[in-house]
């Protein structure tokens, strides 16, 4: 498993975006990309965020925390600040240079963000009132203010104070919020802005990694979803044509099956026994190339009256959007061991596991 310093953030289990990176973990797994630090993704529903295990974390029941050790921290403001301060390269070292990025910061977070946050709710939640659209110019016009003050000062400057900081990670993933309504397009200079940011590798990092995942995880609790329906073509949609789907001996179904025809077998005369019962995701861990399921069955097998209630654990492992194996494990601690052990990293990010949980 990871060390157990690595930090630990948590994002949605499914952002309502759907992987576009809009949800505020992304800000903290830019700054941790740029500053090189591996992590530990943490992905939770929005049920478990109000929960206690959640609120113990986040006062609010919101995404995302961050766990290093006993420290907890919840807010981006002070996630991204902390790495700021814990390593180089987000905040230069002189000390008033050192201040006016992080002055940029509360801009971006004071200033900024919550006329764009006023926006987001005036569109996405108020939008079936009946005053609503009396009310979205308003709206707007107190988006469009700040920008027009910040645009000036930006005016032909790469970043807001010499070099790229943690002000401008802040600012451009407030800005970034706003693409949908069109308004940063009135603005070229802050679009060219928002767009430097956007290329930097370590925030192409962090947009791929909450992407995949995003569409990793969809994929993976598909699979259960076409096995429990009894829909074999379906299961095999997220199935690499050359899958190797591994089985252990003390399972219905032992064995290394190979390709679709193999697994449709494997799949076929496994979910041919269940007279009824579903096999279920509970949670997921992510490990760089790997999803582990954490998986509880509830199966009643043909002729038969007792009820099979087990846990057991699915290694997913991913290439380029689809699953080239499947290694399933009867003891869960044994799957996220062989998934962390064995996890593939990319050459471009610094080693990560994420994990994600129900
Ligand atoms: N001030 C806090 C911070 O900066 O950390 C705000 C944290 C926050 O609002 N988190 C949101 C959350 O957890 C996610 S970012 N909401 C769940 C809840 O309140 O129950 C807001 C967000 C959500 C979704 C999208 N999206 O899908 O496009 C974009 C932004």
């Amino acid at each position: 498993m990871p060390h157990p310093m690595t930090p630990t953030i948590t994002a949605f289990e499914r952002s309502p975006d759907g992987g576009k990176g809009l949800a505020r973990d992304t800000r903290v797994r830019w700054a941790l990309e740029e500053v090189g630090q591996p992590h530990v993704v943490r992905h939770v529903s929005f049920g478990a965020m109000k929960e206690a295990g959640h609120l113990a974390l986040h006062p609010f029941g919101k995404i995302p925390t961050y766990e290093e050790g006993d420290l907890v921290l919840f807010e981006t403001g002070a996630i991204v600040l902390h790495l700021a301060e814990l390593h180089t390269g987000l905040l230069p070292k002189d000390p008033d240079a050192r201040a006016r990025a992080i002055t940029w910061m509360f801009a971006a977070l004071n200033t900024v963000e919550p006329p764009i946050f006023e926006l987001a709710n005036a569109r996405l939640l108020e939008a079936d009132k009946p005053w609503s659209k009396e009310r979205l110019p308003l709206v707007m016009d107190r988006v469009r203010k700040p920008l027009h003050q910040l645009s000036a000062r930006l005016g032909d400057a790469d970043w807001l104070d010499g070099e790229f900081s943690a002000g401008d990670l802040m600012m451009v993933s407030v800005l970034l919020r706003l693409r949908a309504s069109g308004i940063l397009d009135e603005f070229p200079k802050l679009a060219a802005y928002v767009a430097r940011g956007e290329a930097r590798p370590a925030y192409k990092r962090a947009f791929d990694a909450q992407s995949a995942v995003f569409h990793e995880i969809e994929a993976v609790k598909e699979t259960y979803a076409a096995i429990n329906r009894n829909d074999v073509p379906g299961a095999l949609k997220a199935l690499d044509p050359q899958i190797e789907w591994i089985e252990p001996p003390d399972f219905p179904t032992p064995g290394t099956y190979r390709g679709h025809a193999e697994v449709t077998g494997q799949i076929s005369k496994g979910r041919g026994t269940w007279a009824e019962g579903t096999c279920e995701p509970e949670s997921f861990v992510v490990a760089g190339d790997k999803i582990v399921a954490l998986l509880h069955v509830r199966v009643r097998l043909k002729d038969h009256t007792e009820w099979i209630d087990g846990r057991f654990a699915d290694v997913h492992t991913f290439r380029n959007g689809k699953v080239v194996q499947v290694r399933t494990f009867g003891k869960r601690q044994d799957a996220l061991d062989w998934a962390s052990q064995f996890a593939a990293r990319s050459e471009m990010s610094p080693p990560e596991v994420r994990t994600l949980i129900g």
